[in-house]
């Protein structure tokens, strides 16, 4: 056999097994078998979710014809997420349904949110295919429901993904189990009756999928929801089977909690507790505060501006976070080794409304001076202060401390873990700046920093350190 066979062939089995093998706990627990539960534990060690684990910050976007009616329907403000306008009393289902009619955004540049989203600093893209309402944004040849239809008529996934590669930006592509639109949909299944329905929409599904991998084979990965349904929970065998396929069809695709349950309804975590998936996808609009909260695993934090609108609705109500609120839920994010995708809804029209086009660039005026504290970094296992977070990257072991509250008597205080001693530290920004460590204790420190002018932006200061590396190690396993 030649060389490269063999290397190609090993490769391949070293790959599979990698991605779909269950392998056997190294700690000694109780276990019942499970056909459709985790098939790995602990986190996946390739170089596709290395990749995944060190983007930091991502964009999620949310456009469907929703984006048209925007919250009102019949001159009444829809107080729920507007994406969700459709289940409303006052919409009436035929007026929404009849919606893709109007859909012909005349402003929509993929170039142009591309261009938005590399400035603001993000590495990847998930971006809503077909959420609960079944509208389609590519044409797909499953259902007539799709853009094709509409006067616009073009592939929008095609042009965002084309334009989303072209920078450098991954794509994860969104799709929703729940399709309000598909004849054999069923939330739950009553009877024979439903379980014959239900079938055409498993295929459905399932074609509609592959479709998309086929279509778009640069996606990186799929972000799915609408999963807990009762009828889509009792399809663990063909679910599982599902993302078999769909990982065959893309090395390395990447596919979070939310898409299967077990065999014993166990959404996220089966039965014996272990994560289903390559990351846990259950921080939504929520996020962990402490390192044993996510039990070790990766994980996406995906987040709204305002408090709970995803698609686009004209009129925020309540509060709309700031730019140093999202900041800080990114450093913590990235922190607590996760990964933080802000959400944007674009109108009818396809325009970025100038909220979120205000805080993306405020972020990425950060970003631009911060982001070696962002992009391939971690978690530091030394103890949280309360003037912020502490981040390292993972393969240089470079340290540092994001400052957001700073202490009156400008003394920060850093505690180091035993055997690790803190020798230097610089501003990030300006490393002449005057800053002083002074040791307090063994293993504690004051670093005393008075700005000039205090900054209304969190700052970073650089930390240098000698010592065992094994102490100051990156975090392995949650203290649960
Ligand atoms: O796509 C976004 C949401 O539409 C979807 N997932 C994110 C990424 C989602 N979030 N929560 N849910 C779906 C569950 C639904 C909650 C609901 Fe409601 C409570 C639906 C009806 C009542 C929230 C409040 C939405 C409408 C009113």
């Amino acid at each position: 056999m030649k060389r490269t066979t063999l290397i190609a062939l090993l490769t391949a089995f070293l790959t599979h097994s990698t991605f779909t093998t269950a392998q056997t706990s190294p700690e000694k627990r109780n276990s019942v078998a499970l056909e459709h539960g985790a098939h790995r534990l602990g986190k996946r060690s390739d170089t596709f979710m290395e990749t995944w684990r060190n983007y930091g910050l991502g964009q999620f976007i949310h456009w469907g014809v929703y984006a048209i009616p925007g919250g009102h329907w019949d001159g009444k403000y829809y107080p729920g997420a507007a994406e969700w306008i459709r289940s409303w009393k006052e919409m009436p289902k035929d007026a929404y349904d009849n919606l893709y009619k109007q859909f012909d955004p005349k402003a929509f540049d993929a170039g142009k949110w591309a261009d938005q989203a590399k400035d603001m600093g993000a590495k990847y893209v998930i971006i809503t295919t077909k959420h609960h309402d079944g509208f389609c944004l590519w044409p797909s040849k499953y259902t007539d429901y799709t853009i094709a239809k509409s006067p616009y008529g073009k592939d929008i996934i095609g042009q965002l993904v084309e334009a989303y590669d072209a920078r450098g930006i991954d794509v994860y592509l969104y799709f929703s189990i729940i399709d309000w639109n598909h004849p054999g949909y069923r939330s739950s299944l009553k009877d024979d009756a439903d379980r014959k329905e239900y079938e055409t929409f498993k295929t459905f599904t399932r074609n509609q999928l592959v479709e998309l991998l086929e279509r778009y084979p640069s996606t990186k990965g799929l972000w799915f929801d609408g999963s807990w349904d009762k009828a889509w929970i009792e399809q663990a065998a063909f679910a599982d089977e599902l993302g078999r396929e769909l990982r065959d069809m893309v090395p390395g695709l990447i596919i979070g909690s939310r898409f299967r349950a077990d065999e014993n309804g166990n959404r996220h975590f089966d039965t014996n507790g272990d994560m289903m998936g390559d990351y846990e996808q259950g921080w939504e609009r929520k996020m962990p505060e402490t390192i044993a909260d996510t039990h070790g695993n990766d994980w996406d934090c995906v987040m709204t501006i305002p408090e709970n609108q995803w698609g686009y609705h004209s009129d925020w109500k309540g509060h709309v976070k700031t730019g140093n609120e999202l900041i800080e839920m990114l450093v913590k994010a990235v922190a607590l080794d996760g990964n933080f995708v802000l959400n944007f809804g674009p109108d009818g029209q396809g325009n970025i409304r100038p909220e979120e086009t205000r805080l993306a660039a405020e972020m990425g005026a950060w970003m631009d001076k911060n982001h070696e504290v962002i992009y391939g970094c971690g978690y530091l296992d030394w103890k949280k202060q309360d003037w912020g977070y502490y981040t390292v990257n993972r393969k240089t072991g470079k340290k540092y401390m994001v400052v957001f509250n700073t202490p009156v008597s400008g003394a920060l205080r850093v505690k180091t873990p035993s055997k690790t001693k803190l020798e230097t530290v610089y501003l990030l920004e300006n490393p002449d700046a005057d800053i002083a460590i002074e040791e307090i204790h063994r293993n504690e420190y004051f670093i005393h920093y008075q700005p000039d002018t205090p900054s209304d932006k969190p700052f970073v200061i650089v930390m240098e350190t000698t010592g065992s590396a094994s102490d100051e190690g990156h975090y392995q396993k949650a203290k649960t």
